[in-house]
């Protein structure tokens, strides 16, 4: 049973500071995923380690190398934390830097070098990626969000669980979180469901709904849950319902 979980940056990192990791609850999230680490492909987000220096740069919209590489070599530092995390839970698991294995096209991936993520799984070895800064064909560069790379990988592996863990209870209306939503239910909730109250460059809980509504469209449901409650990613990963359902039938 493949899992694509995601785990938000807002809850390993202090969104509001540049740099600023959360060692335990990076500890934490390890511990968890380690009470079910296999077929498992981690994504994480890129918290204060991507979302900072992508806008002090002006990434995505203006071309700056230097930003590139600063805003990368960043969020490839959170990504070894949360690999040194898990390797201490006993998970053995390797980066897959986006930026070295995908192309982007208007800002959405357009190939992707998939084999090293498979031959890991096969080999019980869990692929750990997270939103970065990526090449574009046709804009030079842009930044691919970790919400993007969970619907692309759930959609080529054929994920049975796919399941993207923020620091709120699901998609939250009138303060609650609903318990399911699908596409016809957009129209009536969007104006309700907001970006990020930090500094965020992707789009907050709408880019994500929006992600993973593509990928129900095509048949495979996901979960939007709390990852800052504990017990709540070993529940996800074991397929248990939380938070809010993205997809399937009402
Ligand atoms: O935190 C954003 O990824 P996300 C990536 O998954 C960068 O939205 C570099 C800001």
């Amino acid at each position: 049973m493949t899992r694509v979980l995601k785990i938000g940056g807002s809850i390993l990192t202090d969104k509001s500071r540049e740099l600023e990791a959360r060692p335990d609850e990076i500890r934490r999230v390890a511990q968890e995923i380690s009470a079910h680490p296999d077929d498992v492909v981690l994504v994480h987000g890129a918290g204060s380690f991507g979302h900072i220096p992508a806008k002090k740069y002006g990434l995505p919209q203006k071309f700056n190398r230097e930003g590139l590489r600063v805003t990368h070599r960043s969020v490839a530092r959170l990504c070894e934390m949360v690999v040194e995390a898990l390797s201490r839970a006993g998970v053995e698991s390797l980066p897959v830097h986006p930026l070295s294995c995908l192309c982007l096209k208007g800002g959405r991936i357009d190939s992707f070098f998939m084999e090293p993520i498979s031959e890991m799984l096969k080999d019980g070895i869990m692929p750990v990626l997270h939103g970065d800064v990526a090449m574009d064909i046709t804009g030079k560069a842009a930044i691919v969000s970790g919400d993007q790379l969970v619907s692309y990988i759930a959609r080529s592996l054929k994920a049975e669980v796919v399941a993207i863990g923020s620091n709120v209870d699901g998609v939250l209306f009138s303060g609650r979180p609903l318990s399911r939503i699908t596409r016809m239910d957009l129209a009536q909730v969007q104006s309700a469901i907001g970006g990020s109250g930090e500094v965020d460059v992707t789009g907050g809980m709408r880019g994500k709904l929006l992600e993973l509504l593509d990928l129900a469209d095509l048949g495979i449901e996901s979960m939007i849950f709390n990852a800052g409650t504990e017990g709540n990613i070993a529940r996800a990963l074991n397929g248990e319902h939380i938070g809010t359902r993205i997809g399937g039938r009402k």
